[in-house]
């Protein structure tokens, strides 16, 4: 148990845990049955494009998130690539600025301009009421993200979309078995996309899967994603095929999910209950109707309160084998190449990355690790003021270097 700065590794003390506490660890899967799973992909010498197993996940993911259609891609950031092809889009895309850079870069890839939105301060999402400021003649959709795997305001983005004639699809990366008002993410606008990396809720080592609910753009995204298919795009098409080995992952991943969310429910409320009444930091509230997979901790850290800003902590805690993630950070138009292309300010999003951490949480961490993180952002910022003190002295006495 630490009590005095000095206890702390980052001022000379020994690290909190002896092997590093991760964000983002793979959820716990059963071994035996993915192992039962490769089995009978080997035995059936089927493995990949288009197999039993990478069908039986669209299935899977299509009933839980009551959908139509779900295809099986090779990452999340295929999938939007995909749903941008699919749909033919060409010039500007708006889309938040406050995710991680994939969003901004799978578009970029394909020739697209990205541009960035303000969030909305209090949901933390792009903010609908700002989409139609953004919109030129270049633009051709809007590409909304459900930040964290809180379902961004699907109608409203929608009904403004609708409004400027500009079809509009999501990047649910993170959301999973998220609801808002009931309704899971992945029935929204013409496509939703989800990511299946290994450090998703649902990991399929490497995977994505796009849901929509329309046959005609399933089909175009299912010939997109084998080399074009029947051949009835202009871009032809390349290989984002599934393999069967991810979707067996992708199943076991998917048999444990209603465990996987449960541990991270209480991983956030052992956080909300050990991290309450520490000064000068938040978990973000919870919006009303929302039921999310928590799959990221996040919380929001302000320095004025302590003197210990979110880069501060985020060392104290690295020290201590904590690898705690400032998720998203840069926002993606503070990030090259968007900073040089077209320097915008969006004041609420750079104000809120800059106060984000993403904490350890999944299957891989329990109640105990949490409180023992939380006594240590405890210690830190109760005696903020000294230790970002102590902190600055360190620094400029390791940048004079010894004495001559
Ligand atoms: N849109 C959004 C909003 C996204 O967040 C993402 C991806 C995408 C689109 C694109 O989806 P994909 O094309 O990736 O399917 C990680 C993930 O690689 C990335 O998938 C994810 N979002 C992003 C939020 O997080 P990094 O750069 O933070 O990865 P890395 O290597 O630093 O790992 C993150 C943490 O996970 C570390 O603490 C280590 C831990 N980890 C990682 C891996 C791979 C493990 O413990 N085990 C592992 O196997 O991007």
């Amino acid at each position: 148990m630490k009590n005095s700065l000095g206890d702390l590794a980052l001022l000379g003390g020994e690290p909190e845990f002896d092997d590093p506490i991760y964000v983002g660890r793979p959820t716990n899967i059963n071994r035996e049955d993915l192992f039962r799973r490769l089995g009978l992909a080997l035995d059936r010498q089927w493995l990949t494009n288009d197999g039993p197993l990478c069908r039986a996940l669209e299935e899977r993911i299509a009933d839980l998130v009551s959908v139509k259609h779900c295809v099986a891609v090779s990452s999340g950031t295929v999938g939007l690539q995909l749903v941008i092809r699919a749909l033919g889009l060409t010039g500007e895309i708006i889309m938040p600025s406050m995710t991680f850079i994939a969003t901004a870069h799978a578009a970029r890839w394909l020739g697209l301009d990205p541009r960035f939105c303000d969030i909305d301060p209090v949901t933390r999402q792009i903010d609908p009421d700002l989409i139609g400021v953004l919109v030129t003649p270049r633009t051709s959709a809007v590409l909304g993200v459900h930040l964290w795997g809180r379902v961004c305001d699907t109608d409203r983005i929608g009904a403004v979309s609708e409004t400027h004639g500009l079809p509009v699809f999501y990047d649910a990366a993170h959301a999973i078995g998220c609801t808002r008002s009931g309704r899971p993410a992945g029935g929204a606008g013409a496509a939703e996309v989800f990511s299946l990396h290994a450090t998703k809720v649902v990991g399929a080592f490497e995977g994505g899967a796009v849901t929509t609910n329309d046959d005609g753009l399933a089909e175009l995204l299912r010939g997109l994603r084998t080399f074009g298919g029947g051949g009835s795009s202009p871009w032809g098409g390349t290989n984002a095929k599934m393999s069967e080995a991810s979707a067996a992952m992708g199943l076991c991943s998917l048999d444990v999910l209603k465990k996987s969310v449960e541990d991270n429910q209480s991983n956030l409320d052992a956080y909300r209950t050990y991290l309450a009444d520490i000064p000068g930091l938040l978990p973000p509230p919870d919006l009303p109707g929302e039921a999310g997979n928590h799959q990221y901790a996040v919380v929001e850290v302000f320095a004025e309160e302590t003197g210990v800003d979110r880069d501060l902590l985020r060392q104290v805690l690295l020290a201590e084998n904590i690898v705690a993630k400032p998720y998203f950070s840069p926002p993606c138009h503070l990030h090259a190449p968007y900073v040089a292309q077209r320097p915008v300010r969006l004041p609420h999003t750079e104000a809120l990355a800059a106060r984000t951490l993403a904490l350890p949480t999944g299957s891989a961490v329990g109640t105990r690790e949490v409180r023992r993180i939380c006594s240590v952002i405890r210690l830190a910022l109760s005696r903020g003021r000294a230790l970002a003190e102590r902190h600055r002295s360190a620094v400029s006495n390791h940048r004079k270097g010894p004495r001559p």
